[in-house]
């Protein structure tokens, strides 16, 4: 196809790019809408509009090929397609399923006991005074609460739930040495993860146990049942865990923007917000041109995968401002696509929002003192960003 589109030979995920991938976004969307990576083939979007607008026509960038680079309808899949690899009808009844567990009345019902916990690790965390953002408290939030509201046993959750996601969110990207590194400490998980989507070892009175309500009224499948609440146990802890760490580091490295925080506990939900946007924790994923299209002047042809950027989308200088690589509450961060956006936006949200809302909450009204005692270790991961530890003090 004639096509003229500047082309790059940088490498997303090369290690160096995986710690740092700023440098490398601006570079790719100063070249223009579209860049085509050399090393991968692809098509690569980083702009705001450019992503949003994939996003939002999922008529013509589908799903059902799959997420990752591999195209799903020339190749085997690695595990049976759930929702986000399935485009309407399919989706849309399994979609209204987890939309109706996760309401917004369904969501409130949570608040609750994530207060209890929230104020039980804020309590343990001003105890130690010195500790890891990330091991003493970002990946201990989730696994508790978001365990507990699925219904899943609170035995084997440490061991298996973060390598398990971790595992998943890898197969958004190329089958690299990091990947090979994820899928291994991934795969003994897979048992454990699946015999927890079995209605017989969910809690009566959990969101696993809803969606398994939807089975019986004969509204999705017994196997779209289990494949909904793996993605429950797939998609809502990793995410989080990061979501949480990121926010944590913006306000540990921007002491006013905490003082901000702290003296205004109604700037926590902005907190979140603007981390998610300067720190995606899901940084890129593909979808598949299902027909032949001219998408802002570029001709894409059916079947052509393309790579989308959300995290780079969210540094655009012409959606924020030219202070977009800056952290600032007081920005109105709200419409960023660290969620994505459209028909798959993430369905999670109100859940990962209110775990964040409810933590962070009482961290600000608690806690003075947060300062760093050392500097992070970055997560370095194909497709996910973060710290893999964040030392820190803390005083009441
Ligand atoms: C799944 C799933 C769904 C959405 C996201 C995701 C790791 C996984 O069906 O298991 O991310």
């Amino acid at each position: 196809m004639a096509r003229t589109v500047p082309t790059s030979d940088d490498d997303p995920y090369a290690v160096e790019n995986l710690i740092d991938p700023y440098p490398m976004f601006d570079r790719m969307r100063a070249a223009g809408p579209a860049v085509w990576l050399d090393r991968y083939e692809v098509l690569a979007f980083t702009s705001d509009a450019g992503v949003r607008d994939i996003l939002l026509d999922y008529r013509t960038f589908i799903n059902g090929a799959g997420v990752g680079p591999k195209n799903l309808h020339h190749e085997q899949a690695w595990r049976p397609q759930g929702i986000l690899e399935t485009d309407p009808p399919m989706h849309t009844a399994m979609r209204t399923a987890m939309t109706d567990v996760i309401s917004p009345r369904g969501v409130r019902a949570l608040r609750e006991q994530f207060q209890l916990f929230a104020d039980e690790l804020v309590d343990r965390v001003l105890d130690k005074g010195e500790l890891d953002g990330s091991s003493d408290f970002a990946e201990v939030f989730p696994i508790r609460a978001f365990g507990d509201a699925v219904g899943i046993p609170r035995e084997g959750r440490e061991e298996n739930l973060l390598p398990h996601g971790a595992m998943n969110f890898s197969a958004f990207g190329p089958e690299n040495d990091l990947h090979r590194q994820y899928f291994e400490r991934g795969e003994p998980t897979r048992e454990w993860v699946m015999a927890n989507c079995a209605r017989e070892n969910l809690s009566p009175d959990g969101l696993g146990a809803q969606i398994w309500e939807h089975a019986d009224a004969g509204e999705i499948t017994p196997d779209q049942a289990t494949l909904l609440v793996r993605a429950m146990l797939s998609a809502g802890l990793d995410s989080t865990v990061l979501a949480i760490g990121n926010t944590l580091r913006c306000l540990l490295e921007n002491p006013d923007q905490w003082a901000i925080v702290r003296e205004n506990p109604r700037y926590v939900k902005f907190a979140i917000d603007e981390a998610l946007r300067l720190e995606s924790p899901f940084q890129s994923f593909y979808r598949t041109a299902s027909v032949d299209v001219d998408f802002h002047g570029i001709p894409i042809a059916a079947g052509e995968k393309v790579l989308v950027f959300p995290g780079a989308a969210n540094r655009d200088t012409e959606k924020w401002g030219q202070d977009a690589d800056r952290y600032r509450v007081e920005r109105q961060a709200g419409g960023h696509l660290a969620f994505g956006m459209g028909i798959h936006q993430c369905v999670g949200q109100p859940i990962s929002r209110l775990e964040m809302d409810v933590l962070f909450t009482t961290l600000a009204t608690r806690v003075a003192t947060l300062e760093p005692t050392g500097t992070p270790e970055p997560y370095v991961h194909n497709t996910l960003r973060g710290s893999k530890s964040l030392p820190l003090r803390v005083a009441a």
